[in-house]
């Protein structure tokens, strides 16, 4: 039959006419290199110090809450780099290194085809009222994800007093990590010089949403100043290298703030959609990210549409990895974002989507530093009290009603010694064994206490507190929301 090679010859060509076809039909690819640009200007670097605000430009963001896209084409971005003191935890005041003055550094919101154009002072040597400095001055630097540039020219270190401007255009949509690159990075990231960068897809996004919200992951990993320097009251705390390098981090947080979304809630209404910009900063773990009570109708690994999944439960983000997450909020409720490796959960990972949650006023939640009036005087006791205000009471109160766990008043008379240390070392084993333990858990939502990876002498110091509490007039001791 083909012997002429005539048939297979027509099929070829016919085929090859169908190919081109096809091939003039596509869509232009999005990322066509051709069209991208890949030629930046060279970095400058001069000896001009910037003097004025250690953040401005109008496509910032500082909080979780996410204004829409500025629409100038040219984003003028300026972050200096500061030393200064930051509270990761209510009462544990960290020695940050940052961008911008604030941990994460602020979010930058940017479309395909924008372009960057940022300056960056070091001034880890300043000694300004707000910016206590407590770090000897040091080289920094900026390390954009969301770039394509030589990083010998653009993220190169500068010296304090430095400053360094750049630009780059945004090429590929995403949301994507900022970072120092000045080595020890680990140390540098770890003191907290990271931030986001969104890139949205040139024509926005396909989906529309109610609201939207910035999540960033990271750890800390600190330890008591061995130089017992005190803050306002209250000991500083350092980074602690050696649990870095083991990567064993004390706080694993959202949003630079041990439970800080816990406390201060974003808000949304029943029926609305809500978008997540989640980002992993790490710099060690991984992030397994869920929201409890809802699923996600997409998820665009990497905040890039092009790579959509849907019905998810669960996002895995490695140490830089993001995700576009989107939800709907079925009912009233508060609908709480965790990461699911709960041992990170328990370590401040925490944040609730809350339709009761009033809208942030002012300041972010830095400033409402829970405390408990009262204290006492046993040392141990005295230690109890400060460790239970930092760990606890995002999920409990003392005399004020239940949180997301019961009132703690009076639970040293409803349970024995043995049973509360039982509990606190191990509540997961409790909730399966345990009829009491379980009654609670049914009580409480189903919400599980995370393990709070207590030592057996700290367990002792929690008991030493809450004997104390129950000690006192009923009612003479509450824990409350401080104010400003
Ligand atoms: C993420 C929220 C959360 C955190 C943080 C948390 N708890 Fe709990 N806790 C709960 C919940 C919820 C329960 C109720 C039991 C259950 O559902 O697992 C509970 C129960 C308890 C109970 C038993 C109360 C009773 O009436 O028997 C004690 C004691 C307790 N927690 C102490 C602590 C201490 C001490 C800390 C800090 C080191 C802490 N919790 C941190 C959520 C939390
Ligand atoms: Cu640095």
């Amino acid at each position: 039959m083909n012997k002429s090679g005539f048939p297979i010859a027509s099929i070829l060509l016919s085929s090859l006419i169908a190919l081109s076809a096809c091939d003039a039909g596509k869509p232009p690819d999005p990322y066509d290199v051709s069209k991208m640009d890949l030629k930046p200007v060279a970095a400058k670097l001069s000896n001009e110090r910037g003097t004025g605000a250690f953040a401005s430009g109008a496509s910032l963001n500082m909080g979780a809450e996410l204004k829409p896209v500025d629409t100038a084409q040219v984003k003028e971005v300026h972050l200096d780099t500061t030393h200064k003191i930051i509270e990761i935890a209510p009462g544990v005041k960290f020695s940050a290194w940052t961008f911008g003055g604030q941990v994460p550094g602020p979010t930058v919101r940017a479309r395909v085809g924008d372009k960057i154009r940022f300056t960056m002072t070091n001034r880890s040597d300043e000694n300004l009222p707000a910016v206590r400095v407590v770090a000897a001055p040091m080289m920094h630097s900026m390390d954009f994800h969301a770039a394509m540039v030589s990083p010998q020219d653009k993220y190169r270190s500068i010296a304090p007093g430095q400053t360094i401007t750049f630009e780059f255009t945004a090429n590929y949509p995403g949301v994507f990590m900022y970072h120092c690159g000045t080595p020890m990075i680990l140390e540098h990231i770890a003191s907290g010089m990271y931030g986001a960068v969104i890139v949205e897809p040139r024509a926005g996004y396909p989906t529309k949403v109610d609201r939207e919200y910035m999540v960033i992951q990271s750890e800390f990993y600190a330890k008591p100043d061995p130089g017992k320097t005190v803050i306002e009251g209250a000991p500083l705390y350092v980074l602690d290298a050696d649990k870095l390098r083991a990567s064993t981090p004390t706080h694993t947080v959202f949003n630079g703030m041990h439970n800080g979304m816990v406390r201060n809630p974003l808000p949304a209404k029943p029926g609305e959609r809500v978008r997540l910009f989640v980002l992993n900063v790490g710099p060690s773990k991984t992030s397994s990210f869920h929201v409890v009570g809802t699923i996600f109708d997409r998820v665009w690994f990497e905040g890039n549409p092009d790579n959509q999944f849907r019905g998810m439960q669960t996002v895995l983000l490695g140490s830089s990895n993001s995700a576009i997450v989107e939800m709907m909020i079925p009912e009233a409720g508060s609908y709480i974002m965790v990461d699911h490796h709960f041992a990170n959960a328990s370590q401040g990972a925490i944040g609730l989507i809350s339709t009761d949650a009033k809208p942030a006023q002012g300041d972010l939640e830095h400033h409402n530093m829970p405390a408990t009036s009262n204290t006492p005087t046993d040392p141990d006791a005295v230690q109890g009290k400060l460790a239970f205000e930092s760990k606890c009471l995002a999920c409990h109160s003392i005399g004020q009603g239940k949180k997301l766990g019961p009132d703690l008043a009076g639970v040293s008379k409803r349970r024995s010694d043995e049973w509360l240390t039982r509990w606190l070392k191990s509540p997961e084993k409790m909730l399966e064994s345990d009829p009491v333990a379980k009654t609670m858990l049914k009580e409480f939502n189903n919400l599980p206490m995370p393990n709070q990876s207590l030592s057996e002498a700290e367990i002792k110091k929690y008991l030493k507190y809450f004997h104390w509490i129950d000690a006192q007039p009923a009612g003479a001791v509450t824990s409350e929301m401080g104010g400003h």
